[in-house]
């Protein structure tokens, strides 16, 4: 062989190889993209939330502005209905973008108060019934930067100061209805927007899906960073294959992503992760499934001046141990104004409540409900090897009955007590135990009474 064609041949040799090479190299880099397109199982998925029991609602949109009043009249009821309320015609409703200013709005402040509240995850409305995006939309120049004199983006603001504190950051997106839309239809009969566009033989409920609802929900799925929910709303007009192609699109584009029940159903739990209740209401009793109460703490949701109807710290802390009991998840709303700010009488409840999680939030956090169904004086909440016995209603005579179960108590204590000073159990019977509680309760609210267990609980 001359050296020529040797060379030659050497040189195919080199290029066999680098073609080989890159091929090889190709073909990873496809098994990593396939690998980024890995599906978590729902456990995956929702460990987080199950463990964080207790999250921030934000009802905050145009609707904050008119703060449950239309031409000198109180609307009363939800303040974020107040378009569909006073049949508000979308010209008229959309000049409320002028006066949306809330100069003093500040992302880190929520994301602290949450924070302090013991809250561990949030959710805001990306877009409620009204159709006005609290975000940057491209889809719609109907949002809070291109339509108002703010020109921020407060789901940016928020997503970062919730990554930056640790806390889950979801949106709300009411994904049915919309009064802004002509194209909304709306299944459930005159929820709909029937003032500015009375007839529905004309609409066309996909062609709303596919140029809005769709392309909004993708951009808050790929503008944010990583959500922890999308918490849909306002249901019950999209099909099932519909609902299946925003579900299959949410696990493209997120695959962490939790996912409501409210997808496409108000009042079972067929879709989606886990179960949304209805609005403020709670299970009755342990459900085998996750769950959620979507709760407020006036009568409101978004920011209406006149209710003045706040429930108080001791219902807020016994509605978090009553859900965390039955094994639901308690996300509790607030409704800033339209200046930016959380109503005081929602911040002086919520640091009460993170006062007492400070103290006693052992009980709530990562817990199962109880094992123990109902019980006289309170409720109570399970670990592993743990029962927390909730005392709301302490014994007159110091006495605390357990009944229904049938297991050996290693030790008693109170969880305030540092020391863990043991309180006395005796065995009634077979299964009801008693425990010896000092004469007062140390917490009027809530004190809670550790158990320590053998083993799994039996009852
Ligand atoms: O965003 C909050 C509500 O605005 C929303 N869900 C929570 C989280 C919601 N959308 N629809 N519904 C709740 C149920 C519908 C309730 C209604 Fe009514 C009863 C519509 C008409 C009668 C309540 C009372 C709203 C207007 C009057």
């Amino acid at each position: 062989m001359s050296d020529r064609r040797a060379y030659r041949v050497f040189m195919n040799v080199v290029i066999l190889i680098a073609v080989g090479c890159a091929l090889m190299s190709l073909n990873c880099s496809q098994t990593t993209a396939k690998k980024a397109k890995y599906i978590p199982s729902h456990e995956e998925r929702i460990s987080w939330w199950k463990h964080a029991k207790f999250g921030m609602f934000i009802h905050w949109g145009l609707y904050s502005v008119p703060a449950g009043e239309w031409k000198g009249d109180s609307i009363g009821g939800y303040g974020e209905w107040v378009m569909w309320r006073k049949k508000i015609p979308v010209k008229v409703y959309e000049q409320l973008t002028r006066q949306f200013n809330p100069v003093k709005f500040d992302a880190e402040e929520w994301v602290k108060l949450a924070k302090d509240a013991g809250m561990k995850y949030m959710v805001i409305t990306s877009k409620h019934h009204d159709g006005f995006a609290m975000y940057h939309s491209k889809v719609s120049p109907y949002n809070v930067v291109d339509a108002t004199p703010f020109k921020r983006d407060p789901i940016k603001e928020l997503a970062e100061a919730c990554r930056k504190e640790g806390i889950k950051f979801g949106c709300y997106y009411s994904i049915d209805r919309d009064w802004h839309h002509p194209d909304a239809f709306c299944a459930n009969q005159g929820e709909g927007n029937t003032w500015d566009y009375p007839d529905d033989s004309k609409k066309d409920f996909n062609k709303y899906l596919r140029e809005k609802a769709l392309p909004q929900v993708r951009e808050i799925l790929t503008q944010y960073g990583r959500l922890g929910i999308i918490w849909f709303d306002g249901v019950g007009t999209k099909t099932a294959e519909q609902n299946e192609e925003i579900i299959a699109m949410v696990r493209e584009l997120q695959p962490y992503c939790l996912i409501n029940s409210r997808l496409g159903d108000w009042k079972s739990f067929k879709w989606g992760d886990y179960r949304s209740m209805d609005d403020n209401k709670v299970a009755d009793e342990l459900l085998p499934y996750g769950w959620e109460n979507p709760g407020t703490i006036n009568k409101t949701y978004g920011y209406s001046k006149n209710d003045q109807k706040w429930k108080s710290t001791k219902t807020l802390i016994r509605m978090l141990v009553d859900i965390a009991s039955k094994g639901g998840n308690y996300l509790l709303n607030v409704g800033p104004t339209g200046e930016g700010v959380i109503p005081q009488p929602s911040v002086e409840r919520l640091r009460a409540m993170g006062k007492w999680l400070e103290k006693n939030g052992e009980s709530i956090y990562g817990t199962s409900g109880s094992p123990l169904g109902k019980l006289p004086w309170g409720r109570c909440t399970a670990k592993p090897g743990k029962l927390y016995l909730h005392v709301f209603n302490w014994p007159a005579d110091g006495k605390l009955e357990v009944p229904g179960l049938k297991d050996k108590v290693k030790k008693a204590y109170l969880l305030i007590d540092k020391k863990r000073a043991k309180l006395p159990v005796a065995c009634e019977d077979e299964d009801k135990i008693i425990v010896s509680l000092p004469p007062k309760a140390p917490d009027e609210i809530d004190t809670v009474v550790v158990l320590k267990i053998k083993g799994k609980v039996k009852t």
